[in-house]
């Protein structure tokens, strides 16, 4: 499609599940300018560090750009029918429990509604799972629990309405920035109170008026004390509970089991006055949001943390009524999106059950086929097994890299190695799971596709083509229908466009509807038998669909908003009513033990996107963090002799790890935390899920990510190197050398090497790489120069005088006084920049350190100087210096930190 200049398109964010609404416009480097859209009810115009960045990831370098079997590339019409043969194959030979997929909350609902129609509806089989199950399956089985249906009662404008909020198990300053902001404006206007309960002291904090360090996993605990306490203190409100709900008394009996303070505090590890000041806040505040995340979810008790929350909003009638909610953030663009069309093993399409008769049937009836899958399939962990068992034959994996994000990954791997038929969807062409892979088959990236995607307020959204697709790039419905009907299933996959399968998904929600009366108040609270309908889009032609604005569902109108769901306290369940579960509490399902003494935790930083296949395009992302690290107490590196910014060795019953040691007050003494997003793309030994078990939620099957017991010692080693080059590098052999990280900078790349071997080995090694990198290019002006300074040998390659790689090699590197080495990259030799390298000195006007503002381009440097020479006294006065933060805003909870730790040592 070509596309109009100057012409802005209205899209969706490519990240989280806040949704933003963007827009964008291609420029005439083929790539995208893009800019909020303030008429979005998720973001009003402002865009997070990530969001401004998307631009930057858009370009063709790293795309798959046609499908290969067995690593050749291939026509479309072979890879299709090849993927559609062996997976007939696999079915005739061994039947249909043999065959598999693993999807993601990064397709688009109509990708996903096809390849679960395929699955569960034609080959018959319910072996679909979906990285949801990493992600937000224990908050579906807790709602499911509750409420009878996977509903998100609130919205986002609950957040400005309430008195309290509760963050827990959420590091939403970095993860869900724009609601973040929106809590941080409110509480300026408002002057709500925020809590965080989270072990770590994340920067979320940064807007809590009380933080609740709490133990890994006690949360269930801390919530039945609250429940306890509430009942204790006469704060249930009893006509709420009597008309709404059912199950309260052996919730509570199982509260007051261990609900007393004292053994809050044993569990919790909190401080007695910190508990009660939370729970007399709570039964004060009428209007309360409890929002939360990962720290709940990927837990093994982690259905009960939601459930226990879910308690505490019932107990009180504060369930879906403004300012007033649980509410489960969802992380993927469109988790919310998968949830709906069934992309869960466990589930049918539009919240339909395999245990309901009636709605199997209707399903059946509405596809056309014979063939429903009859019982839920294997859940995420569980496929991986029967890989292993030889169970499953083929596999097909979709928007997703599964040998990064799933626990045990090294073993992740050789199943998928040993795996006789993998099948991977990506739009990227090198991902640690694409190299498992028998056929690849590339698929349409975000600026390409076009489709919907909903968010956590159930809001859906319409995202739009923006580019062009790069080489043979299709989209992900196409190559499912396209495989679908090479296997015999054309009748029910002929599809036109993805206005088609919405129309039919949005029939499919209105499914043995009853007759809906009453159905939205003038408060916009709806009472319906299966909230999910969107019975009100049915009708659309393709060019509404296109031009649809964001709906909030259920929509039975068009356009109808439909803020809130449950708040006239009439639920999903076959009784109306709202279940009480009793959640005793449960501990983590590792311990620390002498040989494993510490645990670790795991999650996100603010730049980067799960496994980096696009945010590590970014150079302004890769920025703000540049290697995979460990955080630790100071206490922990004294007890383990870790010396801040060296390499920490951190080792599990799993695996173990090399990652860059961070002290940071963010830790409590005895728990460390690793970001997960590094691969074997980016980093030899990085991988922080190669040290993470499997353990699961039994209910759920989520793993718990969040505590795995880690020994931690120093890595010693002989030396160390900085190497910038204009192209990526072949790896391969480097790890044999030394362990890599590398990171994407403007103009190339930067690897920081550390080596077992003395300085002048590696040195040697890494000039002999280069220049054999570059023979072909010789002769073409090329120079090397290599000088002797500091103890450190340094090393500059040239072509037609300008430089194309460097690096500096010492025993010990001190890393950010090299920052400027980032910029050398085709400078010339007169350059002063240049001339730096070789004299060792820093440039002036080149101290600003890492990058902490990616708006404004301020670096670590400038803003301490600021806080110490200038004696700024606030994030305001800092961003008044310096311009940090005044861009998206997104780095202010990191400038408040700056300004804290600063100030702490100057007492
Ligand atoms: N920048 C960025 N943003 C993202 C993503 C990304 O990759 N990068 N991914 C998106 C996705 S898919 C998701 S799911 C969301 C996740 O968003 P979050 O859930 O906010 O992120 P996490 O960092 O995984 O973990 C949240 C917090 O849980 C805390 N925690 C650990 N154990 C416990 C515990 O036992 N109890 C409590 N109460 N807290 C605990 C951790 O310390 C951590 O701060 O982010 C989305 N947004
Ligand atoms: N240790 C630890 N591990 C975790 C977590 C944690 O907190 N700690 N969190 C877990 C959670 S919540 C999540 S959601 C997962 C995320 O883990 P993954 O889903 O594995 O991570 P992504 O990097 O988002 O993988 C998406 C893949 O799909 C590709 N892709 C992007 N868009 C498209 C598209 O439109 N079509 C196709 N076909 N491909 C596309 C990308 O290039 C990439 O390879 O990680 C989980 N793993
Ligand atoms: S908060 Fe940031 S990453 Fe999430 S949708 Fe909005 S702009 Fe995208
Ligand atoms: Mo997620």
């Amino acid at each position: 499609m070509s596309q109009k200049e100057n012409t802005w398109i209205k899209s969706t964010c490519a990240y989280c599940g806040v949704g933003c609404g963007i827009e964008a416009r291609a420029n005439n480097r083929g790539t995208l300018e893009v800019r909020g859209d303030s008429q979005h009810p998720a973001n009003f115009g402002k865009l997070c560090s990530k969001g401004l960045a998307l631009g930057e990831t858009v370009g063709i370098e790293g795309r798959l750009l046609k499908p290969q079997i067995n690593q050749q590339d291939a026509s479309w019409e072979e890879a299709l029918a090849d993927v559609a043969e062996q997976f007939n194959r696999v079915i005739e030979q061994h039947g249909k429990e043999a065959v598999a997929f693993y999807v993601s909350g990064q397709l688009l609902t109509e990708d996903y509604y096809v390849a679960n129609k395929l699955m569960k509806g034609f080959i018959g089989s319910a072996n679909i799972d979906t990285n949801s199950r990493l992600c937000m399956s224990s908050s579906v089985a807790g709602h499911k629990r509750a409420f009878g249906a996977d509903i998100v009662p609130g919205c986002y404008e609950d957040l400005e309405l309430a008195d309290l909020i509760i963050l827990t198990g959420s590091n939403l300053a970095w993860c869900h920035p724009i609601l973040f902001q929106r809590i941080r404006d409110a509480k300026n206007t408002r002057k709500c109170k925020v809590i965080v309960i989270d072990p770590r002291r994340t920067p979320t904090c940064d807007i809590a008026d009380m933080h609740l360090p709490l133990l890994p996993g006690s949360d269930v605990a801390l919530f039945n004390g609250l429940l306890a306490f509430l009942s204790e203190s006469n704060a249930l409100d009893l006509d709420y509970i009597g008309a709404s709900t059912e199950g309260l008394d052996l919730a509570l009996a199982t509260a007051f089991r261990f609900g007393d303070i004292e053994s809050v505090q044993a569990v919790t590890g909190l401080d007695k006055t910190q508990i009660l000041a939370f729970y007399q806040l709570f039964a004060a505040s009428e209007k309360t949001v409890t929002v939360y995340s990962q720290g709940v979810n990927q837990s093994t008790s982690g259905t009960d943390k939601v459930n226990s929350i879910l308690n505490y909003h019932l107990a009180t009638g504060r369930v879906g009524k403004p300012g007033s909610t649980p509410f489960s953030v969802t992380g993927q663009p469109n988790a919310m999106g998968g949830r709906e069309v069934g992309g869960l093993a466990n589930m049918l399409a539009a919240h339909m059950d395999f245990d309901n008769p009636e709605h199997t049937q209707q399903i059946s009836k509405f596809w056309q086929t014979d063939n429903l899958a009859t019982a839920p399939g294997l859940k995420a962990i569980d496929m991986f097994n029967a890989i292993e068992s030889g169970q499953i034959k083929a596999i097909w994996i979709i928007a997703t890299n599964p040998a990064v994000s799933l626990p045990d990954s090294k073993r992740i791997e050789t199943i998928l190695a040993n795996c006789p038929y993998v099948v991977v969807s990506d739009c990227m062409a090198d991902t640690d799971t694409l190299r498992h892979a028998n056929v690849a088959l590339p698929a349409q990236g975000w600026s390409e596709k076009s489709g919907t995607v909903t968010n956590s307020e159930r809001r859906i959204s319409r995202q739009r083509r923006l580019l062009p697709s790069p080489g043979e790039a299709k989209p992900d419905w196409w190559i499912i229908s396209e495989v679908a009907k090479k296997m015999g299933f054309g009748y029910a996959f002929d599809y036109q466009n993805e206005a088609d399968i919405f129309r039919e998904y949005t029939q499919m929600t209105t499914l043995g509807q009853k007759e809906v009366t009453d159905s939205v108040s003038r408060h916009g609270v709806c009472a319906l038998s299966r909230p999910l309908n969107l019975s009100g889009l049915t009708e659309l032609t393709a060019k509404q669909y296109h031009q649809m604005p964001p709906q909030q569902w259920p929509v039975t109108t068009y356009n109808q908003p439909t803020t809130r769901l449950f708040g006239n306290g009439e639920f999903a369940t076959p009784s109306g009513k709202a279940q009480f579960i009793a959640t005793g509490y449960r501990p983590i399902a590792e311990t620390t033990t002498p040989k494993y003494p510490l645990l670790l935790n795991s999650g996100r930083i603010r730049d980067h996107w799960h496994t980096m296949t696009r945010s590590g395009l970014s150079p302004r992302l890769s920025e703000h963090i540049s290697e995979p690290y460990l955080a630790l107490s100071a206490q922990d590196a004294e007890r383990y002799s870790i010396n801040p910014n060296t390499l920490v060795k951190v080792t599990s019953r799993k695996g173990e790890v090399l990652l860059r040691a961070r002290l940071s007050r963010e830790c409590q003494s005895g728990q460390v935390f690793a970001p997960f997003h590094w691969s074997n793309c980016t980093t030899s030994m990085g991988k922080v899920d190669t040290l993470i078990a499997g353990h699961r939620d039994p209910l759920s099957g989520q793993p718990e990510f969040k505590a795995t017991a880690v020994s931690i010692e120093p890595l010693p080693y002989q030396s160390e190197a900085l190497l910038i080059t204009q192209d990526k590098l072949a790896t391969v052999g480097m790890s044999s050398h030394a362990h890599w990280t590398s990171q994407r900078t403007n103009s190339g790349y930067l690897f920081r090497l550390t080596s077992q071997h003395p300085p002048e080995q590696l040195h040697a090694w890494l000039a002999a790489n280069l220049t054999n990198d570059q023979s072909s290019d010789q002769g073409k002006g090329q120079q090397l120069i290599t000088i002797e300074a500091n103890n450190e040998s340094r090393y500059a390659l040239f072509q037609n005088n300008r430089i194309h790689s460097a690096f500096i090699v010492s025993a010990d590197l001190y890393h950010s006084d090299y920052d400027y080495l980032y910029t050398l990259i085709g400078r010339p030799l007169s350059d002063p920049l240049v001339q730096a390298l070789f004299t060792g000195k820093a440039p002036p006007g080149h101290q600003n350190g890492r990058l902490v503002c990616a708006c404004k381009q301020v670096g670590v440097k400038t803003i301490e100087q600021a806080i110490r020479a200038k004696s700024c006294c606030s994030v305001k006065e800092i961003s008044d210096a310096t311009q940090a933060g005044t861009g998206c805003g997104s780095c202010l909870p990191e400038l408040q930190l700056m300004l804290e730790e600063i100030q702490i040592k100057q007492v």
